[in-house]
């Protein structure tokens, strides 16, 4: 009655954002993602039968109540599906840089589903998986798989149709993804609260409903042709229709701060001198630029030159969950 399970995070390239349904968190859009060989999240799950309380621990120390009930909360469905009487002892460990900001709920909920299945003998397809997954974090569906990876949103009321499925395997086409950690002042909109307000009171919403499809069939035609050049503008162009609807918004937020640009406005510099990089970014200031291997060494250098970088971690596409 106990499983461990490793899942690595994933970056979007053409974004989740709003959800149809909170409680089963349905996306308003299908999405796509590179799931990463680093910034992972290792869990280890005990079932008790004798117990009634679950206990949650990250990177060794014991959870405070309200992030036990999240993890309560989804080893409730968990529970439902078994039909038993069981606690658990959920021990993760996060490998994320220190202080960079990166910690995400995509790989704790993907390596959470894993683990938690795996202790109470629940065999489930990975699709299956997926559709659990994305019940702790919408990303985390996306994180089962590795390479490069769609969210189809599915038509369904109940979601068995909404997860993640493998458009290209992580060895069939070598990207490079740099992670820039820039000084952050912290003010922070969590992007289930951004996602939610956006929807619910920006007129720009409609318009990203709009574009984002035909965003993921460009951007699918782009992976399946391994054309990079175009791959890289229609991520570049999707992220900034994002963030456009949140200025929209009421109140209107944004996740950008001047070190953001910065490094926006050096990688629309790189270009113009001829080197292929493009950027994304999430609910936050934290950049992720995407270039081929052989440029990745001299754009991580002019990246890490600038003074409002911290860091810059070099990833390239990773592998799905695995058991261990
Ligand atoms: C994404 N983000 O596609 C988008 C782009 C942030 C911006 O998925 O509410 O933590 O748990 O489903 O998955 C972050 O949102 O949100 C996210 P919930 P999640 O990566």
């Amino acid at each position: 009655m106990r499983a461990t399970a490793k899942a690595n995070t994933n970056i979007a390239l053409i974004k989740y954002w709003g959800k149809r349904d909170e409680q089963l968190f349905l996306p308003m859009n299908s999405n796509l993602s590179i799931t990463l060989d680093q910034f992972s999240t290792t869990t280890t799950v005990h079932i008790h039968t004798d117990r009634k309380e679950d206990v949650f621990l990250l990177n060794g120390q014991q959870e405070g109540a309200e992030e036990t009930r999240k993890i309560s909360r989804f080893l409730d469905i968990i529970r439902k599906q078994t039909g038993g009487q069981w606690a658990a002892t959920v021990d993760s460990i996060n490998h994320v840089p220190t202080a960079a900001g990166f910690a995400s709920s995509a790989s704790g909920f993907a390596a959470l589903a894993a683990a938690a299945t795996k202790a109470v003998g629940l065999e489930l397809s990975e699709p299956q998986l997926s559709v659990l997954a994305r019940q702790g974090s919408g990303s985390a569906c996306r994180s089962i798989y590795g390479g490069f990876v769609e969210w189809k949103k599915g038509e369904r009321k109940d979601g068995l149709d909404s997860h993640a499925v493998p458009i290209l395997e992580q060895n069939e086409w070598d990207l490079s993804i740099l992670s820039v950690l820039v000084e952050s002042k912290r003010k922070k909109v969590l992007s289930r609260e951004g996602m939610k307000r956006t929807v619910e009171t920006s007129p720009f919403y409609t318009g990203w409903l709009e574009a984002v499809e035909k965003d993921m069939q460009l951007a699918k035609e782009a992976i399946f042709q391994r054309d990079f050049e175009r791959l890289g503008m229609v991520l570049e162009s999707n992220a900034m229709k994002m963030h456009a609807t949140t200025l929209g918004a009421n109140p209107p937020f944004m996740y950008w701060q001047s070190a953001t640009f910065d490094v926006m406005e050096q990688v629309q510099e790189l270009r113009m001198q001829g080197i292929q990089a493009y950027f994304t970014i999430d609910a936050g200031p934290n950049v992720k630029v995407l270039c081929e291997p052989h440029n990745e060494e001299k754009v991580c250098q002019v990246l890490k030159s600038l003074p409002t970088v911290q860091d810059v971690f070099i990833c390239h596409p990773g592998n799905g969950v695995s058991y261990l």
